[in-house]
């Protein structure tokens, strides 16, 4: 144990959580600061239930480095942002101490998976609560959403909205909880088309997206109807009025990113073809749509009487290597050791 007094005044200096991806219904694309990471509109996504990121963090004092392993290797890709979040939870807590920390994803890390998402609240959760920083959801949020921006969205599970905010410090730019995932246990059916990483990372095409999209005026003039209708369908539970809102606001994004320069397309042959099945799909009355995100994955929400239908169906698409399912899940939480090994 180390003689540093702050050491005994804070948390127990090791804590492990747990967080879900997420996946926007209405989309965040584009920043208005990025070093804050204040997004140019407001966004609406459901958190997952059996996807996960666990993540242990143990801060030593007496050290000044950090290490970070993902999948039980090193990590030096994620590096850089781990520590910049690291150093977030420090700065509040007044210590310096270095961090070990281990963390594991049960879904391939594919393009367009949202690992960043899951990965920066649990990081935070846990974090932390090492440091006995007793934040709210809400302070959980504003954090997470500095590390990556659709992370303040894994916070909360069930329905939740990220609000564009205001305010050039990003204190309102926070998510809150619209339904739980009780309230309306849809489904997600998640069609893996690609496991070679994306050549574009998110914040640089959304970089891109913003200086040079002819298209960019009208994403942010057109996406606050898109929030109120899909806000009042969830709360609602319509689904056919939240179909045709999330299909609408995901081709929208996918026009923006693809107008510009050079543009950028996510999408691969199986993807379209995946989009033509689930409209299929809901010409014959299933209850089902798509949304596709930064990569070229389809994920599938449908009604949970339409679950194995749906999944043949994507299974059955050529070049679909494979279809993972979820429900609704909770929000980033601590777990206990015994959560974490298991
Ligand atoms: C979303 N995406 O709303 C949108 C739709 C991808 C497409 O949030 O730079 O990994 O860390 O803030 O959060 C992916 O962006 O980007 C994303 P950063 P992030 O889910």
């Amino acid at each position: 144990m180390s003689a540093d007094p702050r050491a005994a005044a804070l948390g127990p200096l090791r804590a492990a959580a747990q967080a879900q991806p997420n996946i926007a219904l209405v989309k965040y694309w584009g920043k208005r600061d990025a070093a804050l990471n204040l997004p140019v509109v407001g966004s609406i996504s459901i958190t997952l239930d059996s996807l996960w990121t666990r993540t242990e963090v143990r801060f030593v004092p007496g050290s000044t480095l950090d290490r970070f392993s993902f999948n039980g290797r090193t990590h030096d890709v994620e590096m850089k942002r781990v520590v910049a979040c690291l150093d977030l939870l420090r700065q509040r807590a007044g210590v310096t101490w270095g961090a070990e920390v281990d963390s594991l994803n049960n879904f391939p890390t594919a393009a367009g998976l949202a690992s960043s998402a899951s990965g920066f609240a649990a990081l935070v959760c846990a974090g932390s609560q090492a440091l006995g920083l007793e934040l709210s959801e809400t302070e959980r949020s504003l954090l997470a959403r500095r590390c990556s921006g659709s992370a303040a969205r894994s916070v909360f599970g069930g329905y939740v909205e990220w609000a564009r905010g205001e305010l050039a410090d990003g204190s309102d730019s926070v998510a809150r909880l619209l339904l739980p995932a009780a309230a309306w246990p849809l489904r997600v059916a998640v069609a893996i088309t690609s496991t070679v990483a994306k050549e574009v990372g998110s914040s640089e095409g959304m970089r891109r997206t913003t200086q040079s999209s002819p298209f960019q005026a009208s994403w942010i003039a057109t996406q606050e109807a898109d929030l109120t209708m899909a806000r009042n369908a969830i709360l609602a539970h319509d689904f056919d009025a939240l179909a045709l809102v999330s299909e609408h606001n995901c081709l929208k994004m996918h026009a923006l990113a693809l107008a510009a320069q050079p543009g950028l397309l996510y999408w691969n042959g199986a993807t379209v073809e995946c989009m033509h099945r689930v409209r299929a799909l809901r010409r014959e009355g299933v209850p089902v749509f798509f949304t596709v995100d930064a990569g070229p994955q389809l994920k599938a929400v449908c009604a949970p009487q339409a679950i194995e239908q749906v999944k043949a169906v994507l299974n059955g698409v050529p070049g679909v290597l494979d279809v993972l399912d979820a429900g609704l899940g909770a929000g980033a939480r601590s777990i206990s050791n015994a959560e974490l090994t298991t």
